[in-house]
């Protein structure tokens, strides 16, 4: 409304200075009068322009950031979350809190590690946070419109996109707020069920299941499509006010669906290359740091591991299409000056890295996500510093000038998009509950344990010389001073967790 307003004026102002030429002083003071009301003006224009910076986030599910070319990969080709990261700054070493969709996402919604409210499993954070609110609903109380379309909070993938229903969500945050419901494996093409179908006599089956399907039909048939559509809509409707916009797309979260057009480069799957398999490449680790998904408790033989691959990969270029939509709307809205676009996922995931799949686990292919920021004004950067996908709340909220919150348990990481150089922490610290692993991962090392006093078994990595963790050091007696330096880093990190004012308040 503002800026509308603004270009009337602007309009009315160029044009009366041109209108008939009169040279007297009367007039001479007249324009300079208006030019310097025109000056004030686009001054104007620029502070609420830049107060008002809109908020894009895009979020996939379960997507890991050796999927996307921009992160490396040379098979699966990612064209327009590309494009976003060579505008942008394209983060390399961004965690998750936790590495599955109801810890991480309540964690980045709520401002709190998943330890300091308690929401582990699948829940909304709202019983635990009260009334303190959450990133979207800041912004919404502090006049943006807000709205998610799809899953930004916990929502079960297939079956709650089957639904259309709400998940896990929270009212609160939004001022508007959209499902898009999908066939997911139940939509017609051909479906495959690779997961404990050794004699592939199952039918293309429901459920948190590795299942692909070559879809018949269309971009719009799936959730994901509609989920684009619904965003680019939103766009243009709501590009004269500031907003907060959450597009959560849910692939390359199984099951693996998308239209046949986006399966030809990964055809035959024959010749999708696997990781290296190294022989007693579990002998070294505690049973808890044996993924829950395997190829073997999968019962996966080479063929299916290969098409999970490739299925996964159609399911990432699928999606990525759909960013491009949301981009282009963007664009055409006139938008990108005065938008911070945000790319990630809430967890990376495993294609068969130590005979491992799916999320959970704390290495590095699972706990490490994508992240691209792009804001306006500002230079195209890869940046190695430590962040936390908890930091994007404070860091959002700094960046539109929106009040800083102590409680909030992430940092500002803003100064990185100026200096990637910039740092804000030594470690990164990420979460897998269900197996009550921990993450403590700096430069030279990730270390994880399992149970809170390490009791179920530790893991050390040196990632300089080890960067695909086949080595646990953890028991080697050279390493000793290592582990017991993380183990006192984490015992004080898990105390510091939890010392927040939600603790403070029982
Ligand atoms: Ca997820």
């Amino acid at each position: 409304m503002v800026r509308k307003f603004s270009w009337h004026c602007i309009v009315y102002l160029m044009g009366s200075m041109v209108s008939p030429m009169r040279t007297n002083l009367k007039l001479k003071f007249n324009i300079e009068f208006r030019l310097a009301f025109l000056v004030l003006l686009f001054c104007g224009c620029s502070v609420t322009a830049k107060d008002k910076l809109n908020v894009l986030f895009i979020i996939s599910d379960d997507l890991t950031s050796t999927a996307l070319s921009c992160y490396g990969n040379t098979v699966c080709k990612t064209p327009n979350i590309d494009s976003l990261a060579e505008r942008g700054t394209r983060f390399t070493r961004a965690y998750c809190q936790g590495t599955y969709c109801g810890p991480s996402r309540a964690s980045f919604m709520s401002g709190y590690y998943p330890h300091a409210t308690g929401a582990l499993g699948y829940k909304s954070p709202r019983p635990q946070i009260g009334n303190r609110v959450t990133w979207s609903q800041h912004f919404k109380n502090n006049g943006y419109y807000s709205a998610r379309v799809s899953k930004i909070y916990h929502m079960g993938v297939p079956g709650g996109i089957e639904s259309g229903g709400h998940g896990a969500d929270d009212e609160a945050s939004w001022t508007e707020r959209f499902n898009s419901k999908g066939p997911e494996w139940r939509a017609p093409g051909d479906g495959e069920t690779l997961q404990n179908n050794p004699d592939g006599k199952k039918p293309a089956v429901g459920g948190n299941t590795f299942v692909v399907v070559e879809a018949d039909g269309d971009d719009l048939v799936h959730s994901d499509g509609k989920t684009a559509k619904k965003a680019v809509e939103l766009i243009h409707r709501h590009k004269d006010k500031p907003f907060w916009l959450g597009v959560g797309f849910v692939r390359p979260h199984v099951p693996f669906v998308a239209p046949r057009s986006y399966y030809p480069p990964f055809k035959p799957y024959s010749k999708m290359v696997l990781p290296p398999k190294i022989p007693g490449d579990w002998d070294d680790i505690p049973k808890a740091g044996i993924n829950y998904c395997t190829s073997s408790n999968m019962k996966m033989d080479i063929r299916r591991q290969k098409k999970s691959v490739g299925g996964y990969y159609a399911s990432v270029a699928y999606m990525d299409a759909q960013v491009g939509k949301v981009l282009t709307a963007l664009d055409e809205a006139g938008l990108r000056d005065n938008t911070i676009v945000i790319f990630t996922s809430d967890h990376g995931f495993h294609l068969g890295e130590h005979d491992f799949w799916a999320k959970v686990s704390l290495r590095d292919e699972s706990s490490q996500v994508p992240l691209i920021i792009s804001a306006p004004g500002k230079k195209p950067a890869v940046c190695s510093s430590f962040v936390e996908l908890l930091d994007l709340y404070p860091t959002l909220a700094g960046m539109c000038g929106l009040e800083a919150q102590k409680r909030l348990q992430g940092k500002d990481v803003s100064k990185m998009l100026d200096d990637p150089s910039h740092s804000v922490r030594d470690t990164a610290f990420c979460v897998a509950p269900a197996r009550k692993g921990f993450l403590l991962r700096d430069e030279k090392w990730a270390y994880i344990q399992y149970g809170e006093k390490a009791d179920k078994g530790i893991e050390l990595f040196d990632v300089k010389n080890d960067p695909k963790q086949y080595v646990n050091l953890a028991l080697k007696k050279k390493y000793q001073p290592v582990v017991k330096a993380f183990r006192k880093k984490m015992a004080a990190k898990l105390v510091a967790v939890r010392e927040n004012d939600l603790s403070r308040r029982k």
